[in-house]
């Protein structure tokens, strides 16, 4: 018998990954789309099968994490061996606008399926991950964090996702279910959101190089963050769901980095040398160097004489990306994954943004063909 998921928040960049990952074990997949006026389906396209055709192994079901009665139906029809719960609105900054309804999607969401899967007797036979984060250790209180290490939430979504937590611990014990939090520090990956720091600033570097953007603005540089790979994070998920026994687990590389640091490292994967020059709102990056063989290699030399013509900071500070409270610090210790689960990541920090470089050079490349071929992006009043 083929095994049966459910994956929340298949759309992401996560759900995209896990989804690949369970259709090559041979999984029957479901996911959980939100309708949006547009399209929102771009990660997991080429994973699609046409609806008409009998025995898909890929089904999506519109959905909503604040809609119980919709997501209990979706459990009941599918009967899934295992639930991924990774739905959520996901962005910290966005949440301190946002904070009911992240609580009501991240927390009570959550709340939601384990509910579900209790009441529709599913108990002994669905597995249910929850997507716990690195963000509920906050205010730093141990370093490197690990499962033990006490939570102090430092945002609307951290909170939510605090409560997503216990509430999983909750049903675990209460009720028996075989449900475990993955405790995942950031991870990455070309199918990053846009916003998200890291891909933000891979985006830039690759539209500055091209001349399709002059400057990247970027809130706090200091911030550190244990980055990982999504695609090895998305294993984590799968192995913790493969356990005798329910446990929760952080899963993290060890290695703690600033994002002034990401800046320099993107950029240098197509040859630019970024100096930071000034302290605090005043602090900007400019162009040291240019490697023009590294450049040319990754680019183009058709960029090049722009590039090396560029005196004006590309990186400056803009205290709109300031977050009312911060989380300073992560590192994560992942022994008990690595032991337990036998997790080990597969790409270092340098693999990941050689990885993100790679892929957006390519993406803004086709936009800048498109636009030479005299194509330009539909505008739909003309
Ligand atoms: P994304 O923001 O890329 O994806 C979130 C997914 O949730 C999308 O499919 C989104 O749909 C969907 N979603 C959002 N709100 C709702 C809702 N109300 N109802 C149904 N679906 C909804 O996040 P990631 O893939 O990066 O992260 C996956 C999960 O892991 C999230 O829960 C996140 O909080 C958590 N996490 C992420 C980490 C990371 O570094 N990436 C680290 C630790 C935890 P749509 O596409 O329509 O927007
Ligand atoms: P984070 O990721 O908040 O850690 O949450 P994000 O990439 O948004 O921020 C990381 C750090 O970079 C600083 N920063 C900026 N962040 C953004 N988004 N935009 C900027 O311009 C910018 N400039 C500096 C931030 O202040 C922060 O310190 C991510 C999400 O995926 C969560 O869902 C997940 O739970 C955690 O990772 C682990």
């Amino acid at each position: 018998m083929k095994k049966v998921a459910l994956i929340t928040g298949i759309t992401g960049q996560d759900g995209a990954y896990l989804a690949e990952l369970l259709l090559k074990k041979g999984y029957t997949v479901h996911g959980l789309k939100r309708r949006s006026s547009l399209f929102n389906t771009d990660r997991i396209d080429h994973l699609y099968q046409d609806p008409h055709v009998d025995d898909r192994n890929l089904v999506l079901h519109y959905g909503d994490m604040t809609d119980s009665m919709n997501l209990t139906r979706i459990i009941q029809e599918t009967q899934p061996d295992e639930i991924y719960n990774l739905a959520a609105m996901s962005h910290v900054k966005v949440s301190f606008d946002t904070p009911e309804y992240t609580a009501n999607a991240d927390g009570i969401g959550t709340l939601r399926i384990l509910e579900a899967v209790r009441l529709l007797n599913l108990t002994k036979k669905t597995r249910i991950y929850q997507a716990s984060t690195s963000e509920l250790y906050g205010l730093v209180q141990e370093v490197p964090q690990k499962e033990t290490t006490p939570f102090y939430p430092r945002s609307p979504y951290a909170v939510a996702k605090m409560y997503a937590y216990w509430i999983t611990v909750n049903y675990r014990e209460a009720y028996n279910i075989h449900a475990s939090n993955g405790i995942l520090f950031n991870h990455e990956s070309p199918l990053r959101g846009e916003t998200f720091v890291t891909r933000k600033i891979t985006r830039a570097a690759a539209r500055i190089a091209m001349g399709m953007q002059n400057k990247l603005f970027l809130g706090n540089l200091s911030s550190k963050r244990d980055w990982g790979h999504a695609k090895d994070y998305v294993r984590a998920m799968y192995l913790i769901l493969q356990q005798d026994e329910p446990s929760d687990y952080v899963i993290a590389t060890g290695i703690t980095t600033e994002v002034r640091e990401f800046v320099r490292m993107a950029f240098a994967e197509i040859g630019i040398k970024i100096e930071f020059k000034g302290e605090g709102i005043d602090e900007k990056g400019y162009i040291g160097s240019v490697d023009k063989d590294v450049f040319t290699k990754t680019v183009g030399a058709e960029f090049l004489d722009a590039i090396l013509a560029v005196k004006e900071p590309v990186v400056e500070v803009d205290a709109n990306y300031f977050r009312p409270t911060e989380v300073d610090l992560l590192i994560g210790d992942a022994t008990k994954s690595r032991t337990k689960l036998n997790w080990t990541p597969e790409y270092d920090l340098k693999a990941l943004v050689e990885d993100m470089m790679i892929s957006d050079v390519k993406l803004m490349k086709k936009e800048t063909y498109l636009k030479d071929g005299g194509f330009r992006v539909l505008n739909y009043f003309e």
